[in-house]
């Protein structure tokens, strides 16, 4: 049997799925990955532009760094990656999305329940007194809070922090008692979001990751499926409407 088939064969007997998923989903949308030649932090140091230090040191680089990267993201679409996870909600009795990306394209594919674990590129919050500011922050200067005064800053999980604690409770209540998960397009180098599959699979599930090469997470997944998410993806769906 060959691996898709042995996918399709796991989906088909399974209830609940996850997808865990990185940046490596948002690639084919024309959005960079963060680590490897041809990432955004490739000539870049995180700490200057992705920690609460770097962001007290230099405020404006940093917001001006947020403001690229969200003028970039507002011109590209969801893939065939996102749209495959939307349709694959139907084979399942419940599918979520865990997301380490920040930038929105799972709910813009229409995904049902799409849990974020490093914020959303669009919200925005006061780096004082944590308030969040839901409107629309389109300043190219740094603005302050209404209230404390504080600096605004994307609601992004920079290192160092902890990640949202409901977020992160309901991430791993879904990966305990899914069936099946996904590993999809990241290095699963970061933690604890990359504890997700680990605990899906001390918990039973069948594991089965999908990226274009082999990461530290390979070692331990069911299948490993070796490609674009988004030439693979359409294939698993493509296969299941016609089983
Ligand atoms: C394709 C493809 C295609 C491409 N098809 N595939 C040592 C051990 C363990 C932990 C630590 C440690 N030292 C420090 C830490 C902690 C640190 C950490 O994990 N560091 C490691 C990097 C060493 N973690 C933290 O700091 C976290 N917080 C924390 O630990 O808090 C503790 C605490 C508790 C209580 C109080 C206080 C503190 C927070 C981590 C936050 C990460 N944030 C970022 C930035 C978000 C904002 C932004 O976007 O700017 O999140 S970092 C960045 O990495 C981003 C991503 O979500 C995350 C994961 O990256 P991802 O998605 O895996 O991307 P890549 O680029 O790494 O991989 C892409 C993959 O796609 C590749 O595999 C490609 O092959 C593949 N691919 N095209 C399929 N078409
Ligand atoms: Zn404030």
């Amino acid at each position: 049997m060959g691996k898709i088939e042995k996918v399709i064969e796991k989906i088909e007997d399974a209830e609940t799925g996850v997808a865990f998923t990185g940046a490596g989903v948002s690639a084919p949308s024309g959005l960079s990955t963060f680590r490897g030649s041809d990432g955004i932090w490739e000539n870049k140091d995180p700490r200057e532009l992705a920690s609460p230090s770097g962001f007290r040191k230099n405020p404006q680089l940093v917001w001006d760094w947020y403001n690229s990267r969200r003028d970039k993201i507002k011109e590209v679409n969801p893939n065939e990656a996102h749209k495959s996870l939307k349709l694959m909600e139907d084979y399942f009795r419940e599918f979520s999305i865990v997301t380490q990306n920040v930038d929105n394209l799972h709910k813009e594919a229409g995904s049902d329940e799409v849990v974020e674990l490093h914020g959303n590129i669009f919200r925005n919050k006061c780096s004082n007194c944590g308030r969040v500011v839901s409107e629309d922050v389109d300043s190219r200067e740094v603005v302050e809070c209404e209230e404390c005064g504080g600096l605004i800053r994307p609601a992004v999980v920079w290192f160092g922090e902890p990640l949202p604690v409901e977020s992160l409770q309901v991430a791993k209540e879904m990966a305990t008692s899914c069936d099946i998960c996904f590993i999809i397009g990241t290095s699963g180098l970061v933690q604890p979001a990359a504890s997700i599959p680990l605990v899906a699979r001390e918990s039973g599930a069948f594991l089965v990751e999908i990226n274009r090469e082999s990461t530290v997470i390979s070692d331990y997944v069911d299948i490993s499926l070796n490609g674009d998410a988004a030439k693979i993806l359409p294939l698993i769906v493509e296969n299941l409407q016609n089983g």
